[in-house]
């Protein structure tokens, strides 16, 4: 009898899971058709890197930070190694020489540059500003899935290194509201891979970690980040071990956690336009006729990639020891600054003999809601 009342579960209990709807939408070339509530909508375990998964950025362009990398395709800047992911900083010195940083004259075809603005796809060296000294990675999945609603899962290593600035997170797949950061931003996380960077709230170098959702009605208004912004220190650096990072994305809210542990939740009870304070910035309500999550109510893409410096990660209020910041942001130079300051630094990075300055991600998962 006990038997059978097991087997009798084990048939309403399949019959009860039979495929939830889910509030979950994808698209992309690796999107499933079909899928329940709950299913593994996407996963990438990086035993290789799939390019038809994987689309590279190439552009000169500094991510709106004016940071100091070249991100290119060369697989010694992103590859797969023992099933991870490798994103690793090298010195364009050292494929095209030093003086290439004062001279040359970089033009990246149409057909390869990805992003043009800040000048992007073409650069002049000068003695006054240099090439873009630092070449790295940042890929994305923008062609082959995006998502609406769901939880991601990243097990990844942060890098060790001064000024180093690895990044997970999402962008808006089709920006329907407008423009950054109109349509919104998801950063699941993002850190500085300082040993010893410190602001007077503490550590902010690579014992800490944040998460943040950018937003506001036009760039010129200030975009309210600060609110949805959550920082996590503890006593280990980050990039001595593997984490999971996670976002958990519904249509009422964000909830952010590092290892299991929540980290920061955004629930903005009358929508974005109120949660940012916006009623008196004089301009209309972009998501007025959106629904309460509006930015955060379409398709995002994931993107990993590894920054370096640039004019608005790294305050030049914070003490770094044992060497100072090497550039100031206002500086009619940074990026020659930077580079011509490295003794200050390339000591910090690991370049050849490990992979403690690289960006290591074991795997990504997404689930449907
Ligand atoms: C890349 O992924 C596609 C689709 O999943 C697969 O057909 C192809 O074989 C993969 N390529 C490599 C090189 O693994
Ligand atoms: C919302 O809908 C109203 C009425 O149709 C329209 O006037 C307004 O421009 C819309 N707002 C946005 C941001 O689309
Ligand atoms: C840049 O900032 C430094 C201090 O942070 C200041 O002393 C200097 O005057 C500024 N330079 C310019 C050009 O604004
Ligand atoms: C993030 C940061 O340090 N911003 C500063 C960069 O420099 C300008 C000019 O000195 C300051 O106004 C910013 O606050």
């Amino acid at each position: 009898m006990k038997i059978l009342a097991v087997i009798v579960s084990i048939l309403v209990g399949k019959l009860t899971n039979a495929c939830e709807p889910t509030e979950t939408t994808v698209s992309g070339t690796h999107a499933p058709q079909n899928f329940c509530s709950g299913d593994l909508i996407f996963e990438e375990t990086f035993d290789s890197l799939n390019l038809s998964k994987w689309r590279h950025e190439v552009t000169l362009a500094g991510g709106g930070n004016w940071e100091f990398q070249w991100y290119v395709t060369d697989d010694i800047n992103s590859y797969t190694r023992e099933g991870s992911l490798h994103i690793a900083p090298t010195f364009t010195s050292d494929i095209f020489g030093h003086k290439f940083l004062y001279s040359a004259h970089v033009v990246i075809p149409p057909n390869e540059c990805t992003i043009d603005w800040h000048y992007g796809c073409e650069r002049q060296g000068t003695r006054h500003e240099i090439i873009n000294p630092i070449r790295s990675a940042r890929v994305d999945t923008i062609n082959s899935f995006s998502f609406k609603y769901g939880s991601v899962e990243i097990r990844a290593r942060m890098p060790e290194g001064d000024w180093l600035w690895p990044a997970l997170w999402m962008m808006p797949t089709h920006s329907v509201y407008g423009d950054w950061p109109v349509s919104g931003e998801i950063d699941i996380m993002e850190m500085r891979g300082n040993k010893a960077l410190y602001a007077s709230g503490g550590h902010v170098g690579n014992q800490q970690c944040s998460s943040t959702i950018h937003f506001g009605p036009s760039a010129s208004v200030k975009n309210q980040w600060p609110l949805a912004h959550f920082a996590r220190n503890q006593n280990q650096p980050f990039s001595d071990n593997f984490h999971i990072y996670k976002l958990m994305w519904t249509p009422s809210e964000l909830i952010f956690s590092v290892d299991d542990i929540v980290t920061g939740r955004v629930r903005p009870e009358n929508g974005f336009w109120y949660y940012g304070g916006f009623e008196s910035s004089g301009l209309p309500n972009p998501w007025q006729n959106a629904t309460l999550l509006a930015p955060f109510d379409q398709e995002f893409y994931i993107i990993f990639n590894l920054a370096i410096g640039g004019t608005n990660f790294f305050d030049d209020s914070f003490v770094n020891i044992p060497f100072p910041k090497p550039w100031l942001n206002n500086s009619s130079r940074p990026r020659a600054d930077f580079w011509e300051n490295r003794r200050y630094w390339d000591g910090t990075w690991d370049r050849l003999n490990s992979d403690q300055s690289h960006l290591q991600v074991d795997y990504v998962r997404v689930f449907a809601l």
